[in-house]
C-alpha cells in the first residue's frame, strides 16, 4: 500500500550503476566530476511520487486532487480506484496514440506538398512503394504521374484523422480474423481524431465510470495508433526517403568527432532530419564550415530521429533516450536540433555550461531558452542550410571537449517489405523461410525487444539482457526505437554478433540468410512494420490464421513514454502477449473495495479473452525472458508444431564461421557483406 509522498533522498548511483554503456559512464563521471545534473542524477534525487507511480491519485477536477491511498475509499466524487486507474491509462493511450498519428499527419501534409511541386527539395524517392500502397487502397495508378497518384494518397491519408464513421483504411491491411473480431467487439477505428477525442471526453469529470468500459474504448484509441497514424507515418516516409534496406552504420557518442562541425539531430520525424542530412553534403556548406576552421560537418542523431536517417542514410547515432544530455557534455556539439517528442528541457539548462545551441524547430514545440528556428517543409533547404550555418558559426566558441572513444557498427534497414525480398530473393520474395524455420523449431519464436530507455533502471541493461539470454534460446529478436540503439551499441546488431552469443538453430538461419541475429526495423512509428510482419507471416500459412497464434512476443522492458502505453495496447488488441518493464501504473489497489475490477488483472484476463493477447507488467528481466520462453513454447504447441529442441540443429558451417570471426573488422565484413 503506499504511503506520503516524501521525496526521499537516496542514494546516488555511480557511472557503472547508472549505465551499462562505457560512453555513458564515461560522460555520467565527467558530469560528476563537474557537478552538472542529468536525469541519472536527478532521477537519484527525486523519487518517484508512491502514489502516483502506482495510478491511485485523480486529478480530473477541482474537487480533487484526490488520492486514494486508504483501502476502500473513493474521490470526492465517488470514483473507485479502478475507475482512477482505468481514466488514467486511456489519458496515456490517448496521448501517445495523438503523438505518433501527429506525426503521420504532418507526414501527409509534407507528401501532398512534395506531389503539388511545393516542397523544396524534396522527391519522392520510393515510386514502386507509392504504387504499392496507392493500389492497395484502389488509387487509379496506372498511366499517372507518380505525382498525381502522391496526390491522391495525401488526400486520402489527410481524410483519415477527421473521419467521422466508418473504418480507418489501414486497418483493411490486418488479418482477415483480426478485423472480424474487432468489429465484434466494436473497437475498428472510424477516425484518428475521433477516437482520440471520445477518450478525451470520456475522461472528463463525470461520463464514462466503468473500468472496462473505458479501456474498451483505449483499445480503439490505440488502434487508431498502429493500424492508423504510426502506419501512414511509415508509409510516407518510405515514400519520401526511401524504403529502408540495410546498410552500414555504427551508434555511441564515439561517432561524434573532434574535427568537425558536430550536429545532432534528436527528435522523430523525419522530414527536417532528412534535409539537414541533404544541406550538409551541399558544397557550399562544406566550405562554409572548412572556413570556419572544421574539416566539415558531422551529423549525429538521438532517439528516434537517430533511427530514421541510420536506416536510410547510414548518418551514426549518437545514442538513445538517456544520451541526449551526454552528447552535450562532451562539449563537442555545436547544435542540437530537436523536432517533436521525448526532448528533455533539461537540455537548455545543460547546454549554458558548454557552447552547445540548443535549436528547436517545430511550430509545436518550443523550449525557453532555446534558439528557435521554424521549420516549415515549403523552404526546407534554405531552412536546414539556416541551421547549419547556425551551428557552423559556433564551432568556434568550442571549449574542452571530451568523446568517449566507443562506437560499434551495426546494419539496420530491415523494412518489412526488406525481410520479405531477403528471405525469398526477387523472384519469389515471401515469408516462408521465416515460417519453415520457426515450424521446423530451428527458430523458437520471434520477440520484438522495443521501446525506450529510463534513468528509474540501468540504462539498456534490460534491452540487452533479455536480448542476450533470447538469442541464446534461438529467439530471433527485432527491434525499433531506443531499444535499437541499446543493442546496436552492444555489438548485436551486425551479422558477426558472435558464434557464442547466439543459439545453434537461429544462428544457422541467420548465416543462411545473411541476417544479424537481432533486425533493427526502425524508429516507435515502425513498430507498425511488426505487425504488418506478423500479418505476412499469418498469411504465409503454417502458423494459425490470426496474429495471437504466432510465437511471438513484444517487451518493452525500460519504457517511459506514453507513447509507449498506445503501442503496448494496440498489439495487445492486435493479438500479442505484451511484457513492459518498470514501473506498473495500475498496480495500486484499495483491496477491500467491493466488485473492484483490478485493472491489471484485466489487462491480461479481459483483453485475454477478447484478443487472445494480454499486457503485463513486470520487474524482473529473468521472469520476463521466463514468461517469454512460455509463451512462445505454449503457442507453438497450440499450433501443433515440433516443440523446440536446442539440440536438433546447429553446427553445420561452424568451422568457417569460426575462421571469419577472426579475420579483423574490415575483412570480416567483407567476408560477411561482401564490399560495401
Ligand atoms: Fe522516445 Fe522514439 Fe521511447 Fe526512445 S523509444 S524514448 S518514445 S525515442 Ni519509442
Ligand atoms: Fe477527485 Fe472525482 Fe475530481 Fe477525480 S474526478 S479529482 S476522483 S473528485
Amino acid at each position: 500500500m503506499a504511503g506520503e509522498s516524501t521525496p526521499s533522498r537516496r542514494a546516488r548511483r555511480t557511472p557503472e550503476e547508472a549505465s551499462i554503456d562505457p560512453a555513458a559512464q564515461e560522460m555520467l563521471a565527467l558530469a560528476d566530476e563537474r557537478g552538472i545534473e542529468t536525469a541519472f542524477s536527478r532521477a537519484d534525487i527525486l523519487a518517484p511520487c508512491n502514489i502516483g507511480a502506482v495510478g491511485m491519485c485523480c486529478s480530473l477536477c477541482a474537487m480533487g486532487p484526490c488520492r486514494l491511498t486508504k483501502d476502500g475509499t473513493t474521490g470526492v466524487c465517488g470514483a473507485t480506484i479502478d475507475t482512477i486507474q482505468a481514466r488514467n491509462f486511456i489519458r496515456s493511450v490517448a496521448a501517445g496514440s495523438a503523438a505518433h498519428s501527429d506525426h503521420g499527419r504532418d507526414m501527409a501534409f509534407t507528401l501532398k506538398a512534395v506531389a503539388n511541386g511545393e516542397a523544396e527539395g524534396y522527391v519522392l524517392r520510393d515510386v514502386a512503394k507509392l504504387r504499392t500502397v496507392a493500389a492497395r487502397y484502389d488509387i487509379p495508378i496506372e498511366g499517372r504521374a507518380p505525382e498525381e497518384i502522391a496526390n491522391d494518397l495525401a488526400d486520402l491519408y489527410l481524410s483519415q484523422f477527421g473521419q467521422q464513421t466508418g473504418t480507418l483504411i489501414p486497418v483493411t491491411q490486418a488479418p482477415k480474423k483480426r478485423k472480424k473480431l474487432w468489429d465484434e467487439h466494436g473497437v475498428t477505428p472510424r477516425g484518428v481524431d475521433r477516437e482520440v477525442v471520445e477518450a478525451l471526453h470520456r475522461t472528463h469529470m463525470g461520463d464514462d465510470q466503468e473500468p472496462a468500459h473505458i479501456l474498451h474504448h483505449a483499445v480503439r484509441t490505440a488502434l487508431a495508433d498502429g493500424w492508423g497514424g504510426s502506419m501512414i507515418a511509415t508509409d510516407i516516409s518510405d515514400i519520401l526517403f526511401g524504403t529502408p534496406a540495410p546498410l552500414l552504420g555504427e551508434a555511441n557518442l564515439g561517432v561524434l568527432q573532434q574535427s568537425m562541425v558536430n550536429v545532432v539531430v534528436h527528435g522523430h520525424e523525419p522530414t527536417l532530419s532528412e534535409m539537414i542530412v541533404a544541406a550538409a553534403r551541399q558544397p557550399d556548406i562544406i566550405e562554409y564550415a572548412k572556413q570556419a576552421g572544421a574539416e566539415g560537418i558531422n551529423l549525429a542523431g538521438i532517439c528516434c530521429t537517430a533511427n530514421e536517417i541510420l536506416m536510410r542514410q547510414g548518418i551514426p547515432a549518437a545514442g538513445n533516450f538517456l544520451q541526449q544530455e551526454l552528447a552535450i557534455l562532451t562539449g563537442a556539439v555545436e547544435a542540437m536540433v530537436v523536432d517533436v517528442q521525448c526532448i528533455m528541457q533539461a537540455l537548455v539548462s545543460l547546454a549554458e555550461n558548454f557552447h552547445t545551441k540548443i535549436i528547436t524547430t517545430s511550430p509545436k514545440v518550443k523550449i525557453k531558452g532555446a534558439t528557435h528556428i521554424e521549420f516549415d517543409e515549403h523552404q526546407a533547404m534554405t531552412i536546414a542550410k539556416d541551421i547549419l550555418r547556425e551551428a557552423i558559426d559556433n564551432f568556434a566558441n568550442r571549449g574542452d571537449t571530451k568523446i568517449p572513444d566507443y562506437k560499434n557498427a551495426l546494419t539496420p534497414g530491415f523494412s518489412h517489405e526488406y525481410i520479405n525480398y531477403m528471405l525469398g530473393g526477387s523472384y519469389r520474395s515471401s515469408f516462408r523461410p521465416l515460417n519453415d524455420a520457426i515450424i521446423a523449431g530451428r527458430v523458437r519464436g520471434v520477440a520484438a525487444i522495443v521501446g525506450c530507455t529510463n534513468p528509474r533502471v540501468q540504462h539498456d541493461s534490460m534491452h540487452s539482457y533479455i536480448t542476450e539470454r533470447l538469442l541464446k534460446e534461438d529467439v530471433l529478436v527485432v527491434e525499433t526505437g531506443c531499444s535499437a540503439i541499446a543493442n546496436a551499441k552492444l555489438g548485436f546488431l551486425t551479422g558477426d554478433a558472435g558464434i557464442d552469443r547466439v543459439g545453434p538453430g537461429l544462428r544457422e538461419v541467420c548465416e543462411t540468410v545473411g541476417i544479424p541475429p537481432v533486425l533493427h526495423m526502425g524508429s516507435c512509428v515502425d513498430n507498425t512494420r511488426i505487425l504488418t510482419v506478423l500479418t505476412q507471416m499469418v498469411d504465409e500459412g503454417g502458423l494459425g490464421d490470426d496474429i495471437d497464434q504466432v510465437p511471438a512476443v513484444g517487451l518493452a522492458p525500460e519504457w517511459m513514454s506514453e507513447k509507449a502505453l498506445s503501442i503496448a495496447t494496440y498489439c495487445v488488441a492486435s493479438g500479442a502477449y505484451v511484457i513492459m518493464g518498470g514501473t506498473n501504473p495500475v498496480e495500486g489497489r484499495g483491496d477491500k473495495v467491493p466488485d473492484s475490477v483490478l485493472v491489471a488483472d484485466y489487462f491480461r484476463d479481459g483483453w485475454g479473452e477478447m484478443y487472445g493477447g494480454k499486457l503485463e507488467f513486470l520487474t524482473e528481466a529473468d521472469e520476463m525472458i521466463q514468461r517469454t520462453l512460455d509463451h512462445i513454447d505454449a503457442k507453438r504447441a497450440a499450433l501443433g508444431i515440433a516443440p523446440y529442441d536446442p539440440d536438433k540443429f546447429g553446427a553445420s558451417g561452424d568451422d568457417r564461421m569460426k575462421e571469419v570471426e577472426a579475420l579483423p573488422l574490415e575483412e570480416r565484413r567483407e567476408a560477411l557483406y561482401g564490399k560495401v
